[in-house]
């Protein structure tokens, strides 16, 4: 609609000021849309699954615009009783961040909240792992995309689902028909927990 045709009191934008919000547009917008999964199965696990939120939401160039139930989950790839259960959740994000920044950030959050890598899927006081970018696919080792396990994790696609019926993976389809073909053993909502919007 264009709003100095119909209305006398709006004056028209120069032409040259459009192009320059423009330019600008695609550096300062143009978000994509991330998705998140987050897990902790050390220390006080909802509090600093919350504060990887917060952090996440203070970040310059990220919004996180939902927030999955909480669930409690088996440890996923270990042993039977070696580890503590996860609290997982999903968020989803909008970033103007690229992939590589966002798995910086991710990586700093870790740190924040002292995870100490010893051995592949230890525990760790908190887990935070990019599952989708946009529609990215990716080889890269360093940030495979989408996460190359998170088709096979009830413990991501459960709450994600939740959050996003409609949502899909990128090169593997819907989550609903990955969640129905896999199953919710060993995966429990915690509806007595919740996690917040960064305020
Ligand atoms: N993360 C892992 C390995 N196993 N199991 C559960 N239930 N939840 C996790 O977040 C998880 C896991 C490696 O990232
Ligand atoms: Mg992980
Ligand atoms: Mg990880």
């Amino acid at each position: 609609m264009n709003h100095a045709q119909s209305d006398p009191t709006v004056q028209p934008v120069p032409a040259s000021v459009v192009e320059t919000v423009d330019a600008a547009d695609v550096t300062l917008s143009n978000p994509k849309l991330a998705v998140v999964a987050l897990g902790s199965n050390l220390g006080n696990r909802l509090d600093t699954l919350q504060g990887a939120i917060d952090a996440l939401g203070d970040t310059p160039g990220v919004r996180v615009k939902a927030v999955s139930p909480v669930y409690e989950t088996e440890p996923w790839g270990v042993d039977p009783g070696t580890q503590p259960s996860y609290l997982n959740a999903v968020v989803i994000l909008k970033t103007t961040l690229p992939p590589s920044s966002l798995l910086e950030r991710g990586q700093a959050i870790e740190e924040a909240f002292d995870r100490v890598r010893e051995e592949r899927w230890g525990p760790r006081t908190i887990d935070v792992d990019i599952i989708s970018y946009a529609d990215v696919l990716s080889e890269d080792p360093v940030l495979t995309l989408p996460h190359p396990r998170a088709h096979q994790r009830a413990f991501v696609l459960a709450p994600w689902h939740d959050m996003d019926p409609a949502a899909q993976i990128p090169g593997h389809g819907p989550v609903a028909a990955l969640l129905t073909a896999l199953g919710t053993a060993g995966v429990a909502p915690r509806a007595d927990l919740e996690l917040r919007l960064p305020e």
